[in-house]
């Protein structure tokens, strides 16, 4: 892919060089502030960085071709002499097939321990070495009754399959919390914080992949609250993605049906109660909306649950987390679901647009918080 790189005074010059470098049909890839060089600092403030690339070319009918008659002469070999089956794998429950090997490993290493704690409180050796490896013990003996009750419950025969029900149960609990929180359709995202959580860059993020990655129509309203929205950078964004940032909400706006639609409103301190009741006054105004609750991974525990009962008088449908780059204690992540009653519906890292922003989820969060326990359970035994 052609990719080049633009530094120019303000968006519209940047915008002009692409064109003139790429053409019109060139896509931006990342955009960026950075300050001014040199003596350019002295009368020139912050400028503006993108990357873009050319649109990829037409195929070419010959090549098409080419590649064509290629396939079929693929396909013809492997008619003529057919590949000889495989073995089929050794059929396992599919439960086990779930989890990864390593997670096996430190079972077995742990088996010995766990089981002797299992008889004493009647808690899930599974679940005593989450309580290891950091899940609360509040938490821990709610999760043993829950996957105790799942499904019946059959007792299960190993540790490993014990672990795999662990797993399934806070897999099957994650899902109900999104069942019971988030609205079907497609509901206005409005983003919702203590200031400088990472709000702004997680609308800036997702929008470029819908954009770029889905070809997705986004609109996005950055309006003031309390306090003045002081985000130029989402603007910009929206200028260089030609994507529409509003400044102010208008009831009666049209609206494209299938647009991914988001609000981006300034952070309100955790402790402006006052600020708090404009909030909530304030998103009384927009229709079908979904309030996600965006919190910075890397603080404490204690901290991030005081932020969100703060939040909870707003009808919340679910969790960002975002300085995922900076923190690695997957066990904060459950605890929080565990607490809060919310699902965490993104996890997002790092500073860079688009960068790193995906969907969370549960099954690769759980095989996380077992993997990266690894080490520190092997000390413990
Ligand atoms: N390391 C790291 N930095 C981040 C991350 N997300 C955002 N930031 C940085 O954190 C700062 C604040 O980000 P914003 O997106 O403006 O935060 P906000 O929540 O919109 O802030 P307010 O609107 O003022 O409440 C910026 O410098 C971002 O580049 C992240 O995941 N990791
Ligand atoms: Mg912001």
């Amino acid at each position: 892919m052609n990719v080049v790189k633009i530094i120019a005074d303000t968006p519209q010059e940047a915008l002009e060089q692409i064109h003139a470098e790429l053409g019109p049909e060139a896509v931006v890839l990342n955009v960026r502030q950075v300050s001014a060089e040199g003596m350019k600092k002295l009368w020139s403030g912050t400028r503006v960085e993108v990357m873009a690339a050319a649109p990829k070319p037409e195929p070419d009918a010959k090549a098409t071709i080419k590649r064509l008659n290629a396939k079929i002469a693929d396909l013809e070999q492997q008619i003529l002499h057919p590949p000889r089956p495989k073995p089929k794998p050794e059929s396992k429950p599919a439960l086990k097939q779930q989890l990864p090997s390593k997670v096996a490993e430190m079972i077995q290493a742990a088996k010995q321990a766990a089981h002797q704690d299992t008889d004493a409180d009647g808690i899930l050796a599974a679940v005593k070495i989450l309580e290891k490896l950091g899940l609360l013990p509040s938490h821990a003996r709610w999760l043993s009754g829950q996957a105790s009750n799942f499904l019946g419950f059959t007792k299960p025969r190993n540790l490993q399959d014990e672990f795999a029900l662990v797993r399934e149960t806070l897999s099957d609990y994650w899902h109900q919390l999104i069942r019971r929180h988030t609205k079907p359709g497609n509901p206005m995202r409005l983003l919702v914080g203590t200031p400088g959580t990472g709000k702004t860059t997680c609308i800036c993020k997702w929008m470029t992949q819908a954009l770029l990655r889905n070809g997705q129509e986004v609109c996005t309203w950055r309006l003031d609250g309390g306090a003045p929205n002081t985000a130029e950078f989402l603007s910009l964004h929206g200028e260089l993605l030609q994507a529409s940032v509003e400044r102010t909400w208008d009831p009666g706006e049209e609206i494209p049906e299938n647009a991914l639609r988001f609000i981006d409103l300034p952070g309100v301190s955790a402790s402006d109660r006052e600020a708090r009741r404009a909030l909530l006054e304030q998103v009384k105004e927009f229709p079908q909306t979904e309030i996600y609750l965006v919190l910075n991974a890397s603080y404490d525990l204690g901290l991030l649950l005081a932020h969100a009962r703060f939040f909870s008088v707003l009808p919340l449908s679910g969790l960002i987390l975002t300085h995922t780059d900076e923190e690695t204690r997957w066990s904060k992540y459950w605890n929080l679901v565990l607490a809060t009653q919310l699902p965490i519906l993104y996890l997002s890292g790092g500073q860079e647009i688009p960068g790193d922003f995906r969907p969370a989820l549960p099954e690769e969060m759980f095989d996380q918080f077992v993997e990266s326990g690894r080490e520190q359970m092997e000390e413990t035994i």
